[in-house]
Formats: structure tokens, C-alpha cells, sequence
């Protein structure tokens, strides 16, 4: 069974130029492994999620909830109650650069639950990963607004 391929390209609703391209890779019922770089952050860290929807039509708003198929409560990519989307969050460096890197069984290309077709989101501030004790610790992280999203859709297969 060859592999899976998507990309998805995220770009900012603003005129701060946030850009960034992710790549997904998924070697039959394995893991997806999710790499690429997002630029022109604010140094720290920033809640990073898989979206719902792949509609853009009013911006990064319109992609919907956190992708939650499971219908539990928000989380960390390594709880066993947490969203699908729940990837955590990445960290940009003083050069507003985050680089990432990271392999999730929650988030497959193909099947019932696939990610493609839906969103990448990138927030303003840091995901609380359901730990914060805000009102939406339990729903978004309270990572804040949406900086910069894309939709997920599949490439040419490795
Ligand atoms: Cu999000
Ligand atoms: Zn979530």
C-alpha cells in the first residue's frame, strides 16, 4: 500500500505576512507524520490545530471547531481525551520562524476520520491544552485568535 501525501499552504487574514507550508505523509495504518515551517510569528508559542472545515470564506473564522469526530474535550496531543486536531502547540524563535516536526495517530489521511478536505490553524497565543482553568481551556485551549490557516488537500502520492 504506497503512502499518503498532502500539503496544505497557511497564510494570515493581516498585514503581518504570516506564511508557512505543512506537509502530511502516512505510511498505510501508521502514524501521519506532520512537518514544515510557519513564518513571521510572534516569538513563543502558538496553539496548533486541525480545524474542521476547509472553508475560508470569511477567513481563518470559518474553518469551524477543533476537528473532534470522538466528541471529547480539549486536550494535548499526547492525552487520551483530546480532539483530533489537538496538535498542541508550536514554538516560533526570535526570528518569528516555527519549524515543526511532530507524528500523530489521531489525524489520518485516509478513512472515515480523514483530516484532508479540512484546516490548519495557527493561533495567537499558546494553547493551555485544557489545563488553564479559563472558560474555554476545555474547548479551544484559549489559544486566542487565528493567525494564519490553510486548507488540507492531497498531493501526488511518494
Ligand atoms: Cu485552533
Ligand atoms: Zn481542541
Amino acid at each position: 500500500m504506497s503512502a499518503l501525501k498532502a500539503i496544505c499552504v497557511l497564510s494570515g487574514p493581516g498585514s503581518d505576512s504570516i506564511t508557512g507550508v505543512i506537509s502530511f505523509l502516512q505510511d498505510g495504518q501508521g502514524p501521519t507524520i506532520v512537518k514544515g515551517e510557519i513564518k513571521g510569528l510572534k516569538p513563543g508559542k502558538h496553539g496548533f490545530h486541525i480545524h474542521a472545515l476547509g472553508d475560508t470564506t470569511n477567513g481563518c473564522m470559518s474553518t469551524g471547531p477543533h476537528y473532534n469526530p470522538k466528541n471529547l474535550e480539549h486536550g494535548a496531543p499526547e492525552d487520551e481525551v483530546r480532539h483530533a486536531g489537538d496538535l498542541g502547540n508550536i514554538i516560533a524563535g526570535d526570528d518569528g520562524i516555527a519549524k515543526i516536526s511532530l507524528k500523530d495517530v489521531h489525524i489520518p489521511l485516509g478513512g472515515a476520520h480523514s483530516i484532508v478536505g479540512r484546516a490548519v490553524v495557527v493561533h495567537a497565543d499558546p494553547d493551555d491544552l485544557g489545563k488553564g482553568g479559563h472558560e474555554l481551556s476545555k474547548s479551544t485551549g484559549n489559544a486566542g485568535a487565528r493567525v494564519a490557516c490553510g486548507i488540507i488537500g492531497f498531493q501526488a502520492a511518494a
